[in-house]
């Protein structure tokens, strides 16, 4: 993973740019290489779009510079770059939001001229199939919860912290984590979750990804 963090920040970040920063942690150590590039002059004036305030500190720690409003989305990004929890190699769809930032991550890659995927193999697959998170308004979580169980057949479960008590995002919301089986159709499934009222943002991402930077465990990288 350091690899490909390195590889990114190396070919995908210029000078002057602004870059959409993603949350987790190949982002972490994408921030760590980046911030190692502009402390040695190899990058200048790159302005940072955090996804999260994980994404703002680390912008912060390894001395790189925000834009002047960080907390409003700029209409258009040069790059992101993101994590991923799992990506489909065919439909180059992906599921996201294991860290809860979903909302402002599609934000940013959908307001992104080229985004950059950073993940290990463990989570290239070919169909969709690990748990979606669905960010919702507290106030519809009964009726939003019935219609995934009852019209998409989906096993949700309200994401908790450690000792109980619900997870809000960053933006105030609910998390229900939901088990649809396999994903078949990614795009339609996007769009039909977020047709459903109360639902704010859906973990199924079809947004248009330059590269998938793939890191396997003998630290050889490929790339979809
Ligand atoms: C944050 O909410 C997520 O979308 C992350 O981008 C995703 O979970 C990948 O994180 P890791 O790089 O930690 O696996």
């Amino acid at each position: 993973m350091n690899e490909i963090a390195r590889l990114a920040a190396s070919t995908y970040v210029s000078d002057g740019c602004v870059l959409g920063l993603g949350s987790g942690s190949a982002i972490e150590r994408f921030a760590r290489s980046l911030g190692e590039l502009v402390a040695s002059g190899e990058k200048k004036e790159v302005r940072i779009v955090p996804s999260s305030m994980q994404a703002w500190g680390l912008a912060d720690q390894n001395g790189l510079r925000l834009i002047d409003d960080s907390s409003h989305c700029p209409s258009k990004i040069d790059v992101a770059v993101d994590g991923a929890d799992q990506i489909a190699r065919r439909s180059r769809s992906m599921i996201k939001g294991g860290g809860g930032a979903l909302l402002r991550e599609k934000v940013i890659l959908s307001s992104s001229a080229k985004s950059i995927i950073l993940a290990d193999s463990s989570k290239v697959v070919d169909n969709l199939r690990r748990s979606v998170p669905i960010e919702l308004i507290q106030f519809a979580f009964k009726s939003v919860q019935e219609k995934l169980e009852k019209e998409f057949k989906a096993d949700c479960h309200l994401r908790k912290l450690e000792k109980g008590y619900p997870f809000f995002t960053e933006s105030g919301n609910l998390i229900l984590d939901c088990e649809f089986g396999e994903i078949n159709s990614p795009k339609e499934m996007e769009n039909q979750l977020k047709s459903i009222p109360g639902v704010v943002e859906v973990g199924i991402f079809n947004c248009n990804i330059e590269k998938f930077y793939v890191g396997n465990q003998d630290g050889s990288i490929f790339s979809i």
